[in-house]
């Protein structure tokens, strides 16, 4: 049973769905020079330098599925589902077109406005996501991005802006998406380059810091502005399997799990777990940490867990196990599950021992702020969209969500499926791996109407949401 007031809603981010890359005196962030093709990859893991549109390049971003056209008909079609919460991001160039202006833009404010008020217009609460893999390419070329302690003043004065602006319109905050994905892809997930012989490690766990510290100063300062902000922190969630029961899978299986959760210990405790101080000393990583650093990140914890969910992880030590590269995370195969076409396990029985483990630790209510499997829609010749695979991978979490609130007792505020409208892939830039209720005409080279429609799954999810979950059928 979930509880009365649970969010059901879906999730979006702008670099993802906006488009309007060059409108409304936006700049220029790294989420948009980032290719569709071979080249992709390289790019988001900040092997391949691309700091601006290169000719022969298709950059799916630019456009997207044109949600900066589109919010209006989008958000009602969301209010027809029934949703109660809506989760999307604020693009910082919309803001700060170069990200250490002194004054906002205000075309940027006015368009979230909009956004927000048409979410109103519906009962639909924002969930806003501050930053989601966004950085203005500015910041980057001028400070080296995250890098840099200079960052953390501009994002503290990004979030003062947003807070003091939307003030009554927003209460539930992001401050940084699935924060340890400058793990894993340092330059989507967090505008990262590296310079010739730069030690990678000691560049990401800096601006790890940064974003952590900056993280901190965003609660504190939310928290003053309006004190009915209720503001988490976001994790790529996914428990790490050990392949065997040998204890040296066993070992790696937690050591694994520690790297990822290391963010979520900080900003949920407050401070760096001894795990995490002894690595950086073991591996030479000097981090320029502050007394005020620690202090902000002691005394402003995050309200809530919030996280995605795809899939489980398996690792191993041995050499005769089959690799695989689910999401960004690599890893072994897993022989008791099955795989999406994309290659990411499936796993709901593992999203209730994710979701409990997370409970578990942080003692904190959590969020489930992304879920779903990419796929291919075929639309049949009357037009409809049978995506009964989605249906039934959303029905068997949503399930798995029940038991872990119903049976284990875990709290849990809101579940926010990923892309509710089809919308680029964030790992691979194509539109045909969709995710959404709604199908948009769009394809992976460009063309297209973005007309929108509705899938099976759309009337499927209303029902869902109309009896809070009870009914699943
Ligand atoms: C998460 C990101 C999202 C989203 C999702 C699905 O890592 O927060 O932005 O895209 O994964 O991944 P993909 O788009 O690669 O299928």
């Amino acid at each position: 049973m979930f509880p009365k007031d649970f969010l059901w809603g879906g999730a979006t981010a702008a670099n993802q769905c906006e488009g309007g890359y060059n409108e409304g005196g936006r700049g220029l962030a790294n989420v948009d020079v980032v290719p569709h093709g071979p080249e992709r990859r390289p790019v988001e893991r900040g092997l391949r330098k691309m700091l601006d549109f290169e000719e022969g390049y298709y950059y799916p971003a630019k456009t997207a599925v044109d949600f900066y056209h589109h919010y209006k008909e989008d958000i009602a079609m969301f209010g027809e589902m029934g949703f109660r919460t809506f989760r999307l991001s604020i693009a910082w160039t919309r803001i700060f077109p170069n990200g250490d202006e002194e004054e906002p833009n205000e075309e940027g404010l006015k368009f979230y406005d909009s956004v927000f008020d048409e979410c109103h217009k519906y009962g639909i609460e924002p969930l806003v996501t501050i930053t989601h893999f966004d950085m203005p390419v500015y910041l980057i070329k001028k400070y080296g991005g995250w890098k840099n302690r200079k960052l953390i003043e501009f994002y503290k004065r990004l979030v003062t802006v947003l807070f003091t602006r939307y003030k009554g319109k927003v209460r539930y905050w992001l401050t940084f998406n699935e924060i340890n994905m400058i793990l894993h892809m340092p330059f989507m997930g967090a505008g990262l380059v590296f310079e010739e012989g730069e030690d990678r490690n000691a560049a990401i766990y800096s601006s790890v810091h940064n974003e952590m510290a900056a993280s901190a100063w965003a609660v504190k300062i939310g928290h003053e502005i309006d004190p009915d902000n209720k503001i988490g922190c976001m994790l790529a969630a996914g428990d790490f399997y050990p392949l065997t029961s040998d204890p040296k899978d066993v070992f790696l299986a937690m050591q694994t799990d520690r790297d990822n959760l290391m963010f979520i210990d900080v900003q949920a405790r407050g401070y760096y777990p001894n795990y995490a101080l002894k690595q950086f000393e073991q591996k030479n990583i000097r981090i320029d940490m502050t007394d005020e650093d620690l202090r902000i990140m002691r005394e402003n914890t995050v309200d809530f867990i919030s996280l995605s969910f795809y899939s489980t992880r398996c690792v191993s030590t041995h050499d005769d196990v089959e690799k695989v590269q689910g999401n960004a995370f690599g890893g072994v195969r897993n022989p008791y599950l099955q795989r999406s076409e994309w290659g990411w396990a499936i796993d709901p029985l593992g999203f209730r021992t994710t979701m409990n483990k997370l409970y578990d630790r942080y003692q904190k209510p959590l969020f489930i702020v992304e879920n779903g499997l990419g796929a291919k829609d075929k639309i049949e010749e009357d037009g409809s969209i049978n995506d009964d695979y989605r249906i039934d991978y959303l029905r068997r979490h949503i399930q798995a969500m029940d038991d872990a609130i119903t049976l284990d007792g875990v709290e849990v505020l809101g579940y926010t499926t990923w892309g509710c409208i089809d919308l680029v892939s964030a790992g691979t830039g194509e539109m045909s791996k969709r995710y959404g209720f709604i199908y948009v005409d769009r394809n992976d080279d460009g063309s297209g109407t973005l007309k929108r429609s509705k899938k099976k799954s759309f009337y499927w999810y209303k029902k869902v949401i109309a009896t809070n979950g009870a009914d699943l059928s």
